[in-house]
Protein backbone atom coordinates (compact mmCIF):
# COMPACT_ATOMS: atom_id res chain seq x y z
CA UNK A 1 0.00 0.00 0.00
CA UNK A 2 2.33 2.90 -1.22
CA UNK A 3 -0.43 5.84 -1.21
CA UNK A 4 0.35 9.61 -0.94
CA UNK A 5 -0.43 11.03 2.41
CA UNK A 6 -4.12 12.09 2.16
CA UNK A 7 -5.68 15.74 1.64
CA UNK A 8 -6.47 15.74 5.30
CA UNK A 9 -2.98 14.81 6.21
CA UNK A 10 -1.42 17.25 4.08
CA UNK A 11 -1.18 19.56 6.87
CA UNK A 12 1.56 17.41 8.62
CA UNK A 13 3.41 17.59 5.33
CA UNK A 14 3.33 21.21 5.55
CA UNK A 15 4.56 21.47 8.67
CA UNK A 16 7.58 19.35 7.78
CA UNK A 17 8.38 21.51 4.98
CA UNK A 18 7.92 24.80 7.05
CA UNK A 19 10.62 22.95 9.39
CA UNK A 20 12.96 22.50 6.37
CA UNK A 21 12.61 25.67 5.32
CA UNK A 22 12.53 27.37 9.05
CA UNK A 23 16.20 25.61 9.49
CA UNK A 24 17.69 27.10 6.32
CA UNK A 25 20.39 29.93 6.94
CA UNK A 26 18.16 32.45 4.59
CA UNK A 27 15.63 31.86 7.20
CA UNK A 28 17.34 33.17 10.11
CA UNK A 29 15.62 36.16 10.53
CA UNK A 30 13.04 34.67 11.18
CA UNK A 31 13.91 31.94 13.26
CA UNK A 32 12.14 33.35 16.31
CA UNK A 33 8.46 33.23 14.71
CA UNK A 34 9.10 30.14 12.51
CA UNK A 35 9.63 27.72 15.49
CA UNK A 36 7.85 25.01 13.68
CA UNK A 37 8.81 21.64 15.27
CA UNK A 38 9.80 19.11 12.63
CA UNK A 39 7.69 16.70 14.64
CA UNK A 40 4.98 16.07 17.42
CA UNK A 41 6.41 13.81 19.86
CA UNK A 42 5.95 14.26 23.89
CA UNK A 43 8.12 13.87 25.55
CA UNK A 44 10.78 16.17 22.87
CA UNK A 45 13.56 13.58 22.20
CA UNK A 46 16.95 14.66 22.72
CA UNK A 47 17.50 14.56 18.50
CA UNK A 48 15.37 14.09 15.96
CA UNK A 49 17.27 14.56 12.53
CA UNK A 50 14.82 14.51 9.10
CA UNK A 51 16.40 12.94 5.61
CA UNK A 52 14.30 15.16 3.20
CA UNK A 53 12.27 13.25 0.94
CA UNK A 54 12.05 10.00 1.81
CA UNK A 55 8.95 8.11 3.85
CA UNK A 56 8.62 4.92 5.04
CA UNK A 57 5.14 3.44 3.99
CA UNK A 58 3.56 0.37 6.03
CA UNK A 59 1.71 -1.98 4.22
CA UNK A 60 -0.19 -5.31 4.39
CA UNK A 61 3.49 -6.91 3.54
CA UNK A 62 5.35 -5.22 6.77
CA UNK A 63 6.54 -7.14 9.29
CA UNK A 64 7.94 -6.52 12.93
CA UNK A 65 10.81 -8.45 13.30
CA UNK A 66 13.58 -9.36 15.94
CA UNK A 67 16.18 -11.15 16.70
CA UNK A 68 15.29 -14.89 17.17
CA UNK A 69 15.09 -15.99 21.11
CA UNK A 70 14.68 -12.55 22.15
CA UNK A 71 11.43 -12.76 23.73
CA UNK A 72 10.66 -9.18 25.69
CA UNK A 73 11.49 -7.82 21.78
CA UNK A 74 9.34 -10.19 20.56
CA UNK A 75 6.63 -8.75 23.15
CA UNK A 76 6.84 -5.89 22.64
CA UNK A 77 6.74 -5.83 18.77
CA UNK A 78 3.61 -7.45 19.37
CA UNK A 79 2.41 -4.65 21.24
CA UNK A 80 2.84 -2.37 18.23
CA UNK A 81 2.08 -5.06 15.72
CA UNK A 82 -1.20 -4.69 18.00
CA UNK A 83 -1.29 -1.14 18.04
CA UNK A 84 -1.05 -1.03 13.82
CA UNK A 85 -3.58 -3.74 12.96
CA UNK A 86 -6.96 -3.43 13.66
CA UNK A 87 -8.10 -6.78 11.58
CA UNK A 88 -6.39 -9.82 11.62
CA UNK A 89 -5.25 -9.17 7.81
CA UNK A 90 -3.49 -5.76 8.56
CA UNK A 91 -2.06 -7.09 11.95
CA UNK A 92 1.86 -7.39 11.01
CA UNK A 93 3.23 -10.45 11.85
CA UNK A 94 6.23 -10.78 13.97
CA UNK A 95 9.03 -12.85 13.40
CA UNK A 96 12.60 -13.72 14.35
CA UNK A 97 14.88 -12.92 11.86
CA UNK A 98 18.90 -13.40 11.96
CA UNK A 99 19.53 -10.57 9.87
CA UNK A 100 18.04 -6.96 9.69
CA UNK A 101 17.76 -6.66 5.95
CA UNK A 102 15.73 -3.85 5.54
CA UNK A 103 13.02 -5.07 3.80
CA UNK A 104 10.30 -3.12 4.55
CA UNK A 105 10.03 -4.43 8.31
CA UNK A 106 10.33 -3.14 11.59
CA UNK A 107 13.19 -4.15 12.79
CA UNK A 108 13.46 -4.61 17.09
CA UNK A 109 16.84 -4.94 18.56
CA UNK A 110 19.38 -4.77 21.44
CA UNK A 111 22.32 -5.63 19.73
CA UNK A 112 24.69 -3.42 19.16
CA UNK A 113 23.25 -0.41 20.65
CA UNK A 114 24.80 3.41 20.53
CA UNK A 115 26.54 3.45 23.65
CA UNK A 116 25.34 7.20 24.20
CA UNK A 117 21.46 6.20 24.47
CA UNK A 118 22.43 4.42 28.11
CA UNK A 119 20.32 1.90 30.23
CA UNK A 120 16.63 3.13 29.22
CA UNK A 121 17.51 5.03 25.25
CA UNK A 122 17.46 3.92 22.13
CA UNK A 123 18.23 4.93 18.60
CA UNK A 124 15.13 5.19 16.01
CA UNK A 125 16.21 5.02 12.49
CA UNK A 126 13.39 5.59 9.84
CA UNK A 127 14.14 5.28 6.01
CA UNK A 128 12.36 4.38 2.81
CA UNK A 129 13.86 0.88 3.52
CA UNK A 130 12.65 -0.33 6.90
CA UNK A 131 12.62 0.89 10.34
CA UNK A 132 15.31 -0.12 13.40
CA UNK A 133 15.14 0.68 16.75
CA UNK A 134 18.53 -0.20 18.68
CA UNK A 135 18.29 -0.11 22.54
CA UNK A 136 20.55 -1.76 25.18
CA UNK A 137 17.48 -2.98 27.31
CA UNK A 138 13.93 -4.29 26.74
CA UNK A 139 12.52 -0.48 28.44
CA UNK A 140 14.62 1.70 25.47
CA UNK A 141 12.65 -0.84 22.71
CA UNK A 142 9.51 0.04 24.41
CA UNK A 143 10.19 3.54 24.20
CA UNK A 144 11.50 3.45 21.00
CA UNK A 145 8.19 1.86 19.74
CA UNK A 146 6.39 5.05 21.92
CA UNK A 147 7.97 7.23 19.96
CA UNK A 148 7.29 5.38 16.71
CA UNK A 149 3.79 5.26 17.30
CA UNK A 150 3.35 9.20 18.05
CA UNK A 151 5.43 9.74 14.90
CA UNK A 152 2.54 7.12 12.75
CA UNK A 153 -0.72 9.36 12.10
CA UNK A 154 -3.13 9.73 15.13
CA UNK A 155 -5.48 7.01 13.17
CA UNK A 156 -3.08 4.48 14.71
CA UNK A 157 -5.10 4.79 18.18
CA UNK A 158 -8.55 3.30 16.62
CA UNK A 159 -8.91 0.21 17.37
CA UNK A 160 -11.85 -0.13 15.02
CA UNK A 161 -11.23 -1.10 11.60
CA UNK A 162 -10.38 2.74 10.55
CA UNK A 163 -8.68 3.62 7.00
CA UNK A 164 -5.10 3.99 7.67
CA UNK A 165 -2.71 4.57 5.42
CA UNK A 166 0.61 4.63 7.48
CA UNK A 167 3.70 6.57 6.80
CA UNK A 168 6.49 8.12 8.46
CA UNK A 169 9.31 10.67 7.44
CA UNK A 170 12.33 9.10 7.14
CA UNK A 171 14.67 10.40 9.99
CA UNK A 172 16.70 9.45 12.91
CA UNK A 173 15.72 10.03 16.54
CA UNK A 174 18.84 9.65 18.94
CA UNK A 175 16.82 9.81 22.92
CA UNK A 176 17.80 9.27 26.38
CA UNK A 177 15.49 10.14 29.36
CA UNK A 178 16.97 12.99 31.45
CA UNK A 179 16.04 10.89 34.99
CA UNK A 180 15.00 7.54 35.82
CA UNK A 181 12.24 8.72 37.82
CA UNK A 182 9.37 9.65 35.55
CA UNK A 183 5.94 9.36 37.87
CA UNK A 184 2.43 9.70 38.44
CA UNK A 185 0.15 9.36 41.63
CA UNK A 186 -3.16 8.46 42.01
CA UNK A 187 -5.27 8.88 44.78
CA UNK A 188 -7.23 5.68 45.09
CA UNK A 189 -8.31 6.14 48.46
CA UNK A 190 -10.31 9.12 48.72
CA UNK A 191 -12.45 7.61 46.32
CA UNK A 192 -11.44 4.55 44.67
CA UNK A 193 -10.98 3.47 41.06
CA UNK A 194 -11.07 0.35 40.09
CA UNK A 195 -8.44 -1.52 38.07
CA UNK A 196 -9.82 -1.08 34.67
CA UNK A 197 -9.36 2.35 35.33
CA UNK A 198 -5.87 2.47 36.74
CA UNK A 199 -4.63 0.27 33.59
CA UNK A 200 -6.19 2.53 31.80
CA UNK A 201 -4.19 5.37 33.06
CA UNK A 202 -1.05 3.14 32.79
CA UNK A 203 -1.60 2.60 29.31
CA UNK A 204 -1.79 6.50 28.95
CA UNK A 205 1.23 7.29 31.07
CA UNK A 206 3.34 4.79 28.59
CA UNK A 207 2.46 6.48 25.80
CA UNK A 208 4.57 9.67 27.59
CA UNK A 209 7.35 7.21 28.46
CA UNK A 210 6.59 7.65 32.16
CA UNK A 211 7.76 4.72 34.06
CA UNK A 212 6.37 4.92 38.15
CA UNK A 213 3.38 4.54 39.54
CA UNK A 214 2.55 5.64 42.45
CA UNK A 215 -0.48 4.41 44.25
CA UNK A 216 -1.54 6.23 47.53
CA UNK A 217 -3.16 3.07 49.30
CA UNK A 218 -4.43 4.15 52.12
CA UNK A 219 -5.47 7.35 54.12
CA UNK A 220 -8.36 8.41 56.17
CA UNK A 221 -11.36 7.70 54.46
CA UNK A 222 -10.39 4.15 53.11
CA UNK A 223 -7.85 1.29 53.31
CA UNK A 224 -7.38 -0.37 49.65
CA UNK A 225 -4.89 -2.95 49.10
CA UNK A 226 -5.94 -6.67 50.90
CA UNK A 227 -3.56 -7.44 53.59
CA UNK A 228 -4.35 -11.47 54.12
CA UNK A 229 -3.28 -11.28 58.21
CA UNK A 230 -5.55 -8.15 58.60
CA UNK A 231 -8.68 -8.79 56.61
CA UNK A 232 -10.68 -5.77 59.06
CA UNK A 233 -8.27 -2.96 56.77
CA UNK A 234 -10.16 -3.60 53.70
CA UNK A 235 -13.79 -4.98 55.04
CA UNK A 236 -14.48 -2.37 57.52
CA UNK A 237 -11.63 0.54 56.82
CA UNK A 238 -11.99 -0.40 52.86
CA UNK A 239 -15.84 0.20 52.65
CA UNK A 240 -16.54 3.44 51.93
CA UNK A 241 -14.84 6.48 50.84
CA UNK A 242 -15.08 10.65 50.26
CA UNK A 243 -18.99 11.73 50.33
CA UNK A 244 -19.99 8.24 52.20
CA UNK A 245 -21.06 6.31 48.83
CA UNK A 246 -19.54 3.00 48.82
CA UNK A 247 -15.74 2.41 48.57
CA UNK A 248 -13.74 -0.84 47.54
CA UNK A 249 -10.30 -2.16 47.16
CA UNK A 250 -7.83 -4.28 45.58
CA UNK A 251 -7.37 -7.58 46.45
CA UNK A 252 -3.54 -9.64 46.56
CA UNK A 253 -4.84 -11.29 43.10
CA UNK A 254 -6.17 -7.62 41.81
CA UNK A 255 -3.11 -5.77 43.06
CA UNK A 256 -0.59 -8.51 41.30
CA UNK A 257 -2.39 -8.02 38.10
CA UNK A 258 -1.80 -4.33 37.91
CA UNK A 259 2.21 -4.86 39.21
CA UNK A 260 1.95 -6.94 36.00
CA UNK A 261 -0.15 -5.11 33.72
CA UNK A 262 2.21 -1.95 34.22
CA UNK A 263 5.31 -4.09 34.36
CA UNK A 264 4.59 -4.85 30.92
CA UNK A 265 4.33 -1.07 30.15
CA UNK A 266 8.12 -0.86 31.86
CA UNK A 267 6.01 1.18 34.82
CA UNK A 268 6.84 0.16 38.36
CA UNK A 269 4.11 0.37 40.97
CA UNK A 270 5.51 1.77 44.09
CA UNK A 271 3.24 1.46 47.00
CA UNK A 272 2.52 3.96 49.43
CA UNK A 273 0.62 3.44 52.73
CA UNK A 274 0.40 6.53 54.18
CA UNK A 275 1.61 6.38 58.11
CA UNK A 276 1.85 7.49 61.00
CA UNK A 277 -0.83 10.56 59.90
CA UNK A 278 -3.39 10.22 57.38
CA UNK A 279 -4.37 6.51 59.41
CA UNK A 280 -8.15 6.92 60.04
CA UNK A 281 -9.17 4.24 58.13
CA UNK A 282 -6.87 1.83 59.82
CA UNK A 283 -7.62 3.33 63.23
CA UNK A 284 -11.08 2.81 62.75
CA UNK A 285 -10.37 -1.05 61.63
CA UNK A 286 -8.40 -2.33 64.54
CA UNK A 287 -8.65 -0.48 67.97
CA UNK A 288 -5.29 -1.67 69.11
CA UNK A 289 -3.67 1.03 66.61
CA UNK A 290 -5.19 3.82 69.03
CA UNK A 291 -3.55 4.95 72.25
CA UNK A 292 -7.40 4.80 74.10
CA UNK A 293 -7.57 0.91 72.41
CA UNK A 294 -10.93 2.89 71.30
CA UNK A 295 -11.72 2.09 67.13
CA UNK A 296 -12.76 5.16 65.87
CA UNK A 297 -15.59 5.87 63.19
CA UNK A 298 -15.42 5.76 60.05
CA UNK A 299 -14.36 9.19 57.91
CA UNK A 300 -15.90 10.56 54.29
CA UNK A 301 -15.08 14.06 54.88
CA UNK A 302 -11.80 15.62 53.42
CA UNK A 303 -9.79 17.17 56.23
CA UNK A 304 -6.65 16.68 56.66
CA UNK A 305 -3.98 15.58 59.92
CA UNK A 306 -6.43 14.74 62.57
CA UNK A 307 -5.37 11.11 62.87
CA UNK A 308 -2.36 9.45 63.91
CA UNK A 309 -1.39 5.81 65.12
CA UNK A 310 -0.40 5.37 68.64
CA UNK A 311 3.22 5.07 67.77
CA UNK A 312 4.20 3.76 71.68
CA UNK A 313 2.09 0.71 71.09
CA UNK A 314 3.99 -2.47 69.97
CA UNK A 315 1.00 -3.48 68.54
CA UNK A 316 1.29 -0.51 65.78
CA UNK A 317 4.93 -1.86 64.78
CA UNK A 318 3.71 -5.53 65.25
CA UNK A 319 0.85 -4.15 62.46
CA UNK A 320 2.94 -2.43 60.24
CA UNK A 321 5.46 -5.91 59.77
CA UNK A 322 2.34 -7.01 58.53
CA UNK A 323 1.18 -4.72 56.09
CA UNK A 324 4.72 -3.89 54.91
CA UNK A 325 5.65 -7.74 54.69
CA UNK A 326 2.44 -8.85 52.65
CA UNK A 327 2.55 -5.85 50.60
CA UNK A 328 6.63 -6.16 49.71
CA UNK A 329 5.25 -9.59 49.22
CA UNK A 330 3.55 -8.53 45.45
CA UNK A 331 5.34 -5.76 44.96
CA UNK A 332 8.62 -6.60 42.68
CA UNK A 333 9.74 -2.65 42.31
CA UNK A 334 12.30 -1.47 44.58
CA UNK A 335 10.58 1.11 46.60
CA UNK A 336 8.20 1.17 49.65
CA UNK A 337 6.54 4.59 50.49
CA UNK A 338 5.65 5.22 53.62
CA UNK A 339 3.98 8.56 53.45
CA UNK A 340 4.21 10.42 56.51
CA UNK A 341 3.32 14.01 55.45
CA UNK A 342 1.29 16.26 57.78
CA UNK A 343 1.28 14.69 60.87
CA UNK A 344 -0.39 17.16 63.58
CA UNK A 345 -0.83 14.66 66.47
CA UNK A 346 2.52 14.03 66.98
CA UNK A 347 6.07 15.69 68.38
CA UNK A 348 9.02 16.05 66.34
CA UNK A 349 11.05 13.54 68.20
CA UNK A 350 8.23 10.74 68.27
CA UNK A 351 7.73 11.05 64.19
CA UNK A 352 11.58 10.88 63.88
CA UNK A 353 11.51 7.69 65.65
CA UNK A 354 8.63 6.47 64.25
CA UNK A 355 9.76 6.94 60.25
CA UNK A 356 13.34 5.45 61.66
CA UNK A 357 11.48 2.29 62.78
CA UNK A 358 9.56 2.29 60.11
CA UNK A 359 12.76 2.55 57.28
CA UNK A 360 14.18 -0.23 59.58
CA UNK A 361 10.82 -2.88 58.47
CA UNK A 362 11.20 -1.36 54.53
CA UNK A 363 14.94 -2.52 54.42
CA UNK A 364 14.11 -5.71 56.27
CA UNK A 365 11.51 -6.70 53.28
CA UNK A 366 13.85 -5.47 50.59
CA UNK A 367 13.12 -2.11 49.95
CA UNK A 368 13.93 1.49 49.61
CA UNK A 369 11.88 4.10 51.89
CA UNK A 370 10.31 6.37 49.81
CA UNK A 371 8.67 9.25 51.87
CA UNK A 372 6.91 12.54 51.77
CA UNK A 373 9.28 15.30 52.09
CA UNK A 374 8.81 15.74 56.29
CA UNK A 375 10.58 12.32 56.56
CA UNK A 376 14.04 14.11 56.02
CA UNK A 377 13.23 15.58 59.51
CA UNK A 378 14.49 12.08 60.60
CA UNK A 379 17.64 10.14 60.54
CA UNK A 380 17.16 8.31 57.57
CA UNK A 381 20.12 6.74 55.12
CA UNK A 382 21.21 7.16 51.66
CA UNK A 383 19.27 4.82 49.92
CA UNK A 384 15.80 6.31 50.96
CA UNK A 385 14.43 8.90 48.48
CA UNK A 386 12.22 11.54 49.63
CA UNK A 387 9.58 13.67 47.42
CA UNK A 388 8.98 17.03 47.51
CA UNK A 389 5.77 18.97 47.57
CA UNK A 390 5.70 21.91 49.29
CA UNK A 391 5.36 24.92 46.68
CA UNK A 392 8.25 26.90 48.62
CA UNK A 393 11.71 25.76 47.05
CA UNK A 394 11.51 29.76 45.31
CA UNK A 395 10.98 31.99 48.37
CA UNK A 396 9.27 34.21 45.62
CA UNK A 397 7.62 31.43 44.17
CA UNK A 398 4.85 30.66 46.75
CA UNK A 399 1.77 31.85 47.66
CA UNK A 400 2.33 34.35 50.42
CA UNK A 401 3.47 32.28 53.78
CA UNK A 402 2.53 33.01 57.86
CA UNK A 403 5.50 33.19 59.89
CA UNK A 404 5.18 29.52 61.50
CA UNK A 405 4.85 27.97 58.12
CA UNK A 406 7.81 29.91 56.95
CA UNK A 407 10.13 29.19 59.75
CA UNK A 408 8.28 25.27 58.94
CA UNK A 409 9.45 25.40 55.72
CA UNK A 410 12.39 26.66 56.26
CA UNK A 411 13.58 24.06 58.56
CA UNK A 412 12.58 21.32 56.05
CA UNK A 413 14.50 22.97 53.70
CA UNK A 414 17.65 22.74 55.56
CA UNK A 415 16.75 19.01 56.73
CA UNK A 416 16.33 18.09 52.88
CA UNK A 417 19.61 19.72 52.76
CA UNK A 418 21.20 17.55 55.38
CA UNK A 419 20.01 14.35 54.09
CA UNK A 420 20.85 14.98 50.14
CA UNK A 421 24.70 15.37 51.44
CA UNK A 422 24.25 12.26 52.76
CA UNK A 423 23.49 10.92 49.59
CA UNK A 424 19.61 10.64 49.68
CA UNK A 425 17.85 11.08 46.72
CA UNK A 426 14.55 13.37 45.85
CA UNK A 427 11.31 12.92 43.92
CA UNK A 428 10.08 16.78 43.07
CA UNK A 429 6.45 16.95 43.16
CA UNK A 430 5.91 20.94 43.43
CA UNK A 431 2.32 21.32 44.30
CA UNK A 432 1.62 24.70 42.47
CA UNK A 433 3.21 22.72 39.17
CA UNK A 434 2.83 19.03 39.12
CA UNK A 435 0.14 18.50 41.10
CA UNK A 436 -2.72 17.36 38.76
CA UNK A 437 -5.46 17.85 40.96
CA UNK A 438 -4.83 21.96 41.07
CA UNK A 439 -7.72 23.35 38.98
CA UNK A 440 -6.95 25.17 36.02
CA UNK A 441 -8.41 28.23 36.49
CA UNK A 442 -11.65 29.02 38.51
CA UNK A 443 -14.18 27.62 36.12
CA UNK A 444 -12.42 24.17 36.31
CA UNK A 445 -15.28 22.15 37.65
CA UNK A 446 -13.48 19.69 39.95
CA UNK A 447 -9.94 19.78 41.92
CA UNK A 448 -8.47 22.30 44.49
CA UNK A 449 -7.17 25.61 44.72
CA UNK A 450 -4.75 25.63 48.10
CA UNK A 451 -1.85 25.78 46.30
CA UNK A 452 -2.84 28.02 43.52
CA UNK A 453 -4.32 26.80 40.05
CA UNK A 454 -1.90 25.32 37.66
CA UNK A 455 -2.94 26.07 34.17
CA UNK A 456 -1.22 24.14 31.27
CA UNK A 457 1.48 26.64 30.91
CA UNK A 458 2.22 26.94 34.89
CA UNK A 459 2.13 23.21 35.12
CA UNK A 460 5.07 23.41 32.06
CA UNK A 461 7.16 26.18 32.31
CA UNK A 462 9.88 26.26 34.70
CA UNK A 463 13.08 23.99 35.02
CA UNK A 464 14.66 22.12 38.05
CA UNK A 465 17.21 24.29 38.35
CA UNK A 466 14.96 27.30 38.36
CA UNK A 467 13.00 25.89 41.44
CA UNK A 468 15.51 23.85 42.79
CA UNK A 469 19.26 24.97 41.87
CA UNK A 470 19.87 24.50 45.43
CA UNK A 471 20.15 20.44 45.49
CA UNK A 472 22.50 19.09 43.82
CA UNK A 473 21.79 17.95 40.48
CA UNK A 474 22.97 14.22 40.89
CA UNK A 475 21.11 14.05 44.28
CA UNK A 476 17.56 14.56 41.63
CA UNK A 477 15.73 10.95 41.17
CA UNK A 478 13.28 12.36 38.74
CA UNK A 479 10.04 14.53 39.02
CA UNK A 480 6.18 12.91 39.72
CA UNK A 481 2.74 14.66 39.25
CA UNK A 482 0.57 13.25 42.06
CA UNK A 483 -3.33 13.09 41.27
CA UNK A 484 -5.04 13.66 44.60
CA UNK A 485 -8.63 12.29 44.73
CA UNK A 486 -10.89 14.20 46.95
CA UNK A 487 -12.98 16.01 44.09
CA UNK A 488 -12.95 13.36 41.68
CA UNK A 489 -14.68 9.73 41.40
CA UNK A 490 -14.60 9.19 37.71
CA UNK A 491 -12.26 8.32 35.05
CA UNK A 492 -13.10 11.11 32.79
CA UNK A 493 -12.07 13.32 35.83
CA UNK A 494 -8.67 11.65 36.20
CA UNK A 495 -8.27 12.30 32.36
CA UNK A 496 -9.58 16.21 32.69
CA UNK A 497 -7.11 16.75 34.86
CA UNK A 498 -4.23 14.89 33.64
CA UNK A 499 -4.57 15.96 30.19
CA UNK A 500 -2.88 17.74 28.98
CA UNK A 501 -0.81 18.53 32.08
CA UNK A 502 0.71 14.96 32.55
CA UNK A 503 2.48 14.98 29.02
CA UNK A 504 4.46 18.24 30.32
CA UNK A 505 5.41 16.42 33.03
CA UNK A 506 6.94 13.44 31.20
CA UNK A 507 8.49 16.19 29.27
CA UNK A 508 10.16 17.25 32.18
CA UNK A 509 11.26 14.27 33.82
CA UNK A 510 12.48 13.31 30.27
CA UNK A 511 13.79 15.86 28.01
CA UNK A 512 16.68 17.99 28.54
CA UNK A 513 16.63 21.52 29.29
CA UNK A 514 17.86 23.04 26.53
CA UNK A 515 15.11 21.57 24.24
CA UNK A 516 12.44 22.57 26.06
CA UNK A 517 10.35 25.68 25.37
CA UNK A 518 6.72 26.62 25.85
CA UNK A 519 6.24 28.16 22.70
CA UNK A 520 7.90 25.33 20.75
CA UNK A 521 5.77 22.77 23.21
CA UNK A 522 2.33 24.10 23.22
CA UNK A 523 2.70 23.34 18.78
CA UNK A 524 3.32 19.65 19.42
CA UNK A 525 0.94 19.49 22.49
CA UNK A 526 -1.66 20.85 20.18
CA UNK A 527 -1.04 18.17 17.91
CA UNK A 528 -1.88 15.66 20.44
CA UNK A 529 -5.52 16.40 20.48
CA UNK A 530 -6.49 13.85 17.12
CA UNK A 531 -4.34 11.01 18.92
CA UNK A 532 -6.12 11.96 22.15
CA UNK A 533 -9.72 12.11 20.55
CA UNK A 534 -8.91 8.80 18.78
CA UNK A 535 -7.98 7.04 22.32
CA UNK A 536 -11.32 9.08 23.67
CA UNK A 537 -9.63 10.81 26.28
CA UNK A 538 -11.55 13.66 28.21
CA UNK A 539 -8.76 15.92 28.11
CA UNK A 540 -9.36 20.21 29.03
CA UNK A 541 -9.08 21.87 25.20
CA UNK A 542 -6.92 24.87 27.11
CA UNK A 543 -7.33 28.07 24.91
CA UNK A 544 -2.87 28.37 25.09
CA UNK A 545 -2.84 25.30 23.02
CA UNK A 546 -3.18 25.12 19.40
CA UNK A 547 -5.02 22.06 19.20
CA UNK A 548 -5.44 20.59 15.70
CA UNK A 549 -8.82 19.88 14.47
CA UNK A 550 -9.51 16.82 12.32
CA UNK A 551 -7.00 14.07 11.43
C1 LIG B 1 -1.83 17.52 50.42
S1 LIG B 1 0.86 16.87 49.68
C2 LIG B 1 -1.73 16.19 50.76
C3 LIG B 1 -2.86 15.29 50.50
C4 LIG B 1 -4.01 16.01 49.87
C5 LIG B 1 -3.50 16.99 48.87
C6 LIG B 1 -4.57 17.68 48.08
C7 LIG B 1 0.59 15.73 50.64
C8 LIG B 1 1.72 14.85 50.86
N1 LIG B 1 -0.61 15.59 51.22
O1 LIG B 1 -3.25 14.64 51.67
O2 LIG B 1 -4.83 15.07 49.28
O3 LIG B 1 -2.71 17.96 49.52
O4 LIG B 1 -4.05 18.48 47.07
Amino acid sequence: MRTDPPKSLRPLRAILLGFLLASTPLLTACEEEARIPAHSVIPNPTSVSLSAGDTFHLGDETRITFQPGDEEAERIGQFLADLIGNTVETTPEVTGVVENRQDGSIHLTLQDPPPSVGPEGYELVVSGAGVTIRASSPAGLFYGVQTLRQLLPPVVEYTAAYPKPLYVPAMTVMDTPRFPWRGAMLDVSRHFFQSDDVKRFIDLMALYKLNRLHLHLSDDQGWRIEIPSRPNLTLHGGSTEVGGREGGFFSVDDFSALVQYAADRFVTIVPEIDVPGHTNAALASYPELNCDGVARDLYTGTSVGFSALCTEREEVYEFLEDVVRDIAAVSPGAFFHVGGDEVERLGQEAFNAFIERMEGIVESNGKRLVGWEEVSMADIGPEAVVQLWRPLWKADDGPALDSARAAQAAELQEAALRVASQGTTFILSPADRLYLDMKYNPSTAVGLTWAGMADVRTSYDWTVGELFGILPEESIAGVEAPLWSETIDHIHDIEYLAFPRLAGAAEIGWSLESGRSWEEYRIRLGAQAPRWTALGVNFYRSPDVPWVEGF
